[in-house]
């Protein structure tokens, strides 16, 4: 049976002239494939060759990698995760020098209400942190002593290979994951009693975010074991918050094709589009060529008055507006990779290009988002920034003839969350909004208006990662809410405010590493009016509606 051959060439002039070559000879066909390369294709083996070398991907390498084209992250990642953890329990004098176990235990599979259909599956994050663990039901421990990593795997019954396909081995798993011994989950209590664990270190601990408590490890037999439940949850939180140099390849490499996928939807996005088609393309670059089959959290795309829904894009509103002429849009979107996230916002004019109001806007933003760029390092508080960010908001607004009278007043009074009701940003890592943001021990939530929705008030160190979002926006019930308080109405202009009541909104969002001399913006997309002006106009005329192509075929 003829199959196929898949050939890729870097897209330089040796490249091209191999790939000329290669198709007049064998007669088959030449695709253009994204990051600089092409493919020719012929009838012959189902193998992929990079200019002789086999490229297919071996599933048990120790990595996880989606491809030639996309970020082969090696299990060493979690092997120097474990390794950090190790070093601050071992520090901590309540955890006992012989016998102390990490005890943790992973996700399981979720299924749609009461079916036997589960949604694709997302690895509990402090799980993934410290194995990188693809399949559900699993659980890890680690010797604090030694240093010993185990994994205990489901043991599936061997008709699931019909469904599932060739059941890997524990010795597989092993080498797949790199960890030192692998067992099936019935073998836990056995193994933890052989080795003479005297105590487990389970995860319990509230998610300052959510509300939410970590899934703490329950299995056969553990009431057996003496179990501590408070001592790991602070320490792997805290470590999870300074990210290594491997996990941050990671984030830059999830910022990058977020980067890029965002300036697609950019190009493709005119009036007559819907906003789910903008998701769509976002989506479909990440995965394609990013090799990214989540995204963070759900595609925010709003256009016109759907820009000032900070969460828009939820069941009730399912980016479900067609995009006017006119219209701002704010599409908030993150690729996820190996379980990293990244967390962007651009804000642009549905038609590619700002209005006088749509500028003054969009610019007292960007005018404060690089405030704080410029004066992030580390030592930093991060409410400082925040009212860095608040105060060149408002001086804007002022001079924009929104507002009037003094602005360190107008903060006072509480001005500045009327027009950017969240925080600056957050910290970013396995979860879009990461751990860390109150463990004991850090400055807690402040209570002040303007201040209070900050998910962390921390004073920042080299190695955070961090998203800066300031955004303006001009929500009804906000705005009415500050219309009839006269310590707030005073500083409002109502004509002037009249020309944005369903106006919409703007964020930028830029993701960032806090470096030792200062920052790194991961985040590249066209970020000035004039930047984002010139890539916009590039091939507008020729903007294809996916409905107009339809039509077409019909
Ligand atoms: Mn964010």
């Amino acid at each position: 049976m003829a199959s196929r051959i898949t050939v890729l060439f870097k897209r330089n002039a040796i490249g091209c002239a191999l790939t000329t070559l290669l198709s007049k000879r064998s007669k088959c066909s030449i695709t253009q494939l994204p990051l600089n390369l092409c493919s020719v294709r012929t009838r012959g083996l189902h193998v992929t060759k990079n200019v002789g070398r086999t490229i297919q991907i071996n599933p048990m390498e120790p990595c996880y990698v989606r491809g030639e084209h996309t970020l082969r992250v090696p299990m060493t990642l979690f092997q120097g995760n474990r390794e950090r953890l190790l070093n601050r329990l071992r520090k901590n004098s309540d955890v006992p020098t012989k016998g102390a176990f990490v005890m943790l235990q992973g996700g399981v599979d979720v299924p749609f209400n009461d079916t036997d259909i589960d949604w694709p599956f997302r690895q509990e994050s402090y799980f993934q942190w410290c194995f990188g663990v693809e399949e559900p039901g699993c659980y890890g421990c680690i010797d604090i002593t030694s240093g010993t990593s185990i994994l205990f795997f489901p043991r599936l019954p061997a008709e699931y290979a019909v469904w599932q396909g060739k059941l890997h081995s524990l010795e597989d798993f092993k080498k797949r994951y790199a960890v030192d011994e692998t067992y099936y989950t019935d073998q836990i209590a056995q193994v933890l009693s052989d080795k003479q664990a005297a105590l487990l270190l389970t995860l319990y601990g509230r998610n300052t975010d959510s509300g939410n408590t970590a899934r703490e490890a329950v299995f056969d037999g553990i009431g057996q074991f003496q179990v501590d439940n408070n001592l790991l949850f602070p320490e792997i939180a805290e470590c999870r918050v300074i990210k290594s140099s491997q996990e941050i390849e990671v984030l830059r490499y999830v910022v990058k094709i977020s980067s890029e996928a965002h300036k697609a939807v950019m190009r493709a996005v005119k009036p007559g589009l819907m906003e789910y088609q903008g998701e769509s393309a976002f989506l479909h670059y990440a995965y394609s060529v990013g090799g990214c089959r989540n995204v963070s959290y759900t595609c925010i795309c709003g256009s016109g008055h759907n820009a000032s829904i900070l969460h828009y894009g939820h069941a009730g509103v399912p980016n479900n507006r067609l995009i006017q002429d006119g219209d701002i849009c704010l599409f908030d979107m993150g690729a996820n990779y190996c379980g990293y996230a990244a967390d962007i916002t651009c804000s642009f004019p549905a038609n590619g290009k700002f209005t006088e109001d749509q500028k003054m806007i969009y610019n007292a933003v960007l005018d404060a988002c690089n405030a704080v760029l410029q004066s992030v390092k580390p030592g930093v508080s991060w409410v400082d920034m925040h009212l860095l960010s608040n105060k060149v908001l408002l001086t804007s607004l002022k001079k924009g003839g929104l507002l009037i009278g003094d602005v360190d007043d107008m903060i006072k009074a509480g001005l500045g969350e009327v027009f950017q009701p969240h925080g600056l940003g957050h910290l970013m890592g396995l979860d879009v909004h990461d751990v860390g943001g109150y463990l004991p021990g850090c400055p807690e939530r402040p209570v002040a208006p303007g201040i209070r929705k900050l998910r962390t008030a921390r004073t920042l160190s080299a190695g955070m990662v961090l998203t800066v979002e300031p955004g303006c926006y001009f929500i009804d019930c906000l705005l009415d809410a500050a219309l009839a308080n006269p310590e707030q109405s005073k500083f409002i202009v109502p004509e002037r405010l009249r020309d944005f009541r369903g106006w919409g909104g703007v964020r930028i969002e830029d993701d960032i590493l806090i470096t030792e001399s200062g920052v790194e913006n991961m985040t590249c997309v066209p970020r000035t009016v004039e930047e984002i002006e010139a890539w916009m106009a590039v091939g507008r005329d020729q903007i294809k509606l996916p409905q107009e192509r339809r039509r077409t075929v019909e």
